[in-house]
This record gives C-alpha cells, structure tokens and sequence, in this order.
C-alpha cells in the first residue's frame, strides 16, 4: 500500500521558491506577487492517480497523473513551457522528473506525520516548502 496524500494540505514554509522561480524565467513582477503567497495544495489520490491542485489567491495550478504513465505536461501560468512528465514511487516518496528545456527539473513529494514535505528542482535550485494537513 503506498502512503495516503489524500487531503488539503496549507503551507507553512516556503524556502528559495524566488530561486526555483528565477531559475524557471519567471519575470520580476510575478515573483514579487507569487513570494508572498501561502499555496494550499488540494490532493486527490486513487491508487496511483493522483489530482494535485495548487491554490492560492493569485493563480492556480492544476496537475493529473499517474504514478509510472510519463505524460506531457504545460505548466501554464507558471512558465509556459512544455515538459515530458513521469512521476515515480521511490518507497513512499513521489519522485517527478519533468524533461523539457530547463535541466535538473523535477519535484519530490513525502509525508511525515501530519507534514506534507516538498522539494521543487530546477538548474541549480531547490524549493523547500512544508505544508501541514488541514483540520
Ligand atoms: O507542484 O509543481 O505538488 O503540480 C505555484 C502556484 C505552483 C502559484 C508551483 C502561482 C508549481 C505562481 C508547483 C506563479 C508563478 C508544482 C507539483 C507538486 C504538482
């Protein structure tokens, strides 16, 4: 049985995403706004599809997969550009590389107690944020 996302998570802590935004190309004025917002991450699993909505006040995004199934993804709103997509178990971590024109592009997913941990990558940048389960 691989671990349980289902939930809505709230962020508590977002770590150098103006360097992942900078690294993806994300313009000055769209990082000043997007710094300054606390995402919720709305999470539907079935087995192993799963729906990861990111929400916040400013933009969403949206994204559906299943674990193993590379698919193309367009990361609209965020940098426009279009990746090949293939999310992994790694035990019951969620390993994401997204192959397009950016190198080392990908995210991480885990769960620790009532913490949802995730590590966003691109170039020489990481994301660290931490969201905690909503009540
Ligand atoms: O999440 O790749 O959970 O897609 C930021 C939205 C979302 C706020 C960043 C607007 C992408 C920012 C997060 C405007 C520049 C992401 C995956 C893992 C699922």
């Amino acid at each position: 049985m691989p671990a349980d996302y289902n939930g809505t998570w709230n962020m508590v802590s977002n770590d150098n995403f103006e360097g992942y935004m900078k690294a993806l190309g994300i313009d000055f004025a769209t990082r000043i706004i997007a710094k300054m917002l606390k995402p919720q991450k709305v999470i539907e699993q079935k087995g192993d599809f799963f729906h990861v909505q990111t929400l916040s006040s400013f933009r969403n995004y949206n994204a559906e997969f299943t674990v193993g199934v590379e698919f193309n993804e367009e990361t609209k709103g965020l940098d426009n550009r279009k990746c090949k997509t293939l999310v992994t178990w790694d035990n019951d971590r969620l390993v994401c590389v997204q192959k397009g024109k950016k190198n080392n592009r990908g995210w991480i997913h885990w769960i620790e107690g009532d913490q949802l941990f995730l590590e966003l990558s691109c170039e020489d940048q990481v994301c660290k944020q931490v969201y905690k389960k909503a009540d």
